[in-house]
């Protein structure tokens, strides 16, 4: 096993508690197909209503936390890459941390003693879907956790650094953190932009503002990519976007920041050294797929994987590609026992 991990990971561990359900109960409680939300006060009732169905099905969700699945998944060596998130101490968080772990995943959560680990509806409308998540214990992480004996080693022994904008609601002081450290190192540090309401709501986009620069890859899908655009004045031309992204303010001048934008089944953009260029997704009948809610976070963690051992932009595109089509031929973020990418 590595003893050192070299890429860490940091989100907000979640259950993923998804069913199929009618359209009625997204008009009832106002949620869109293809969004994430956080539950408000209204949304509290959804989840004891979809667990009275007897249809739902419990998957470990967070959105790093999947793509730390998927990347040590494509990677040979157990315990290269560390997870780190707040559970409670409930059967969810010990479910959650044994999925992860049985991934060969480093699980290093901080653990709340009174919320109960977060979980995340997933209602599914004909393979398109509505996330809408009650944080609970993952709200409770502090920075504290990084600055334990144990965090500290990982972090300074880390090369690869990724998270996702949904951290942001929780801990930005956390993420500005190991941003901060990665750029000083000279160290990657690795983006998601997640949902749009963190480019929406003003009080969150401060905070994502204020960690763009410190990111040298961003992950966007091309919704989010268009509310980025249209929110940056930048326009909604996807290649556009991503040439301007790409050269928005960077701290760490060693390296020049990648970007990109998945598109689902349409070809993935990359800018990147001063060029666009696009990567064709694997085909994949559409009879084959099974559930597209973590086909993005898979992307994320099979690009990560190769970038971390010093692929080509191409092969990182590719194991992204890859990981994804065998992750959305499975109930959520969970993997055929055969992994055939070197
Ligand atoms: C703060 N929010 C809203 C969230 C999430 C989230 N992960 C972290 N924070 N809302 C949904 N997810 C996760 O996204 C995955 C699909 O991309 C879900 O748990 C799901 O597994």
């Amino acid at each position: 096993m590595s003893t050192t991990p070299k890429i860490l990971c940091i989100g907000n561990p979640l259950l993923d508690i998804s069913t199929h359900v009618e359209m009625t109960i997204f008009e009832k409680y106002g949620l869109q197909l293809n969004n994430a939300i956080l539950a408000d006060e209204k949304h509290l009732p959804l989840y004891k209503e979809i667990i009275e169905t007897g249809t739902v099905e419990y998957i470990p969700g967070g959105a790093a936390q999947n793509s730390a699945r998927v990347c040590q998944w494509m990677l040979n060596t157990p315990h290269t890459v560390c997870y780190t998130g707040c559970v409670g101490k409930d059967a969810n968080g010990k479910i959650l941390a044994d999925a992860t772990a049985a991934n060969g995943v480093l699980v290093r959560y901080q653990e709340d003693p009174v919320e109960p680990t977060g979980a995340c509806a997933v209602l599914i409308n004909k393979k398109e879907r509505s996330l809408c998540t009650s944080l609970g214990a993952a709200n409770k992480f502090n920075i504290s956790h990084l600055q334990t004996d144990v965090m500290q080693s990982i972090i300074k022994g880390a090369d690869f650094f990724y998270m996702v904008g949904y951290f942001l609601t929780v801990s930005p002081d956390s993420a500005m953190y190991l941003a901060k450290h990665a750029a000083e190192q000279n160290k990657a540090f690795i983006y998601g932009l997640a949902a749009p309401f963190l480019i929406q709501v003003p009080f969150f986009f401060e905070r994502v503002s204020a960690l763009l620069p410190y990111c040298d890859i961003v992950f966007s899908n091309e919704s989010e990519a268009e509310v980025l655009g249209t929110k940056m004045g930048w326009g909604t031309d996807l290649k556009v976007i991503a040439e301007k992204l790409a050269q928005w303010e960077k701290v760490n001048s060693k390296r020049s920041r990648i970007v990109v934008f998945t598109q689902g089944a349409d070809s993935t953009i990359v800018y990147d050294q001063g060029k666009i260029s696009t990567y064709q997704p694997i085909k994949l009948d559409s009879d084959k797929i099974v559930d597209l809610n973590a086909a993005g976070d898979s992307f994320s963690g099979g690009f990560l994987a190769a970038y971390s051992l010093g692929k080509s932009i191409e092969k990182c595109c590719e194991a992204g590609h890859y990981a994804a089509m065998e992750i959305i031929q499975q109930n959520g973020c969970s993997f055929p026992s055969k992994r055939s990418f070197d």
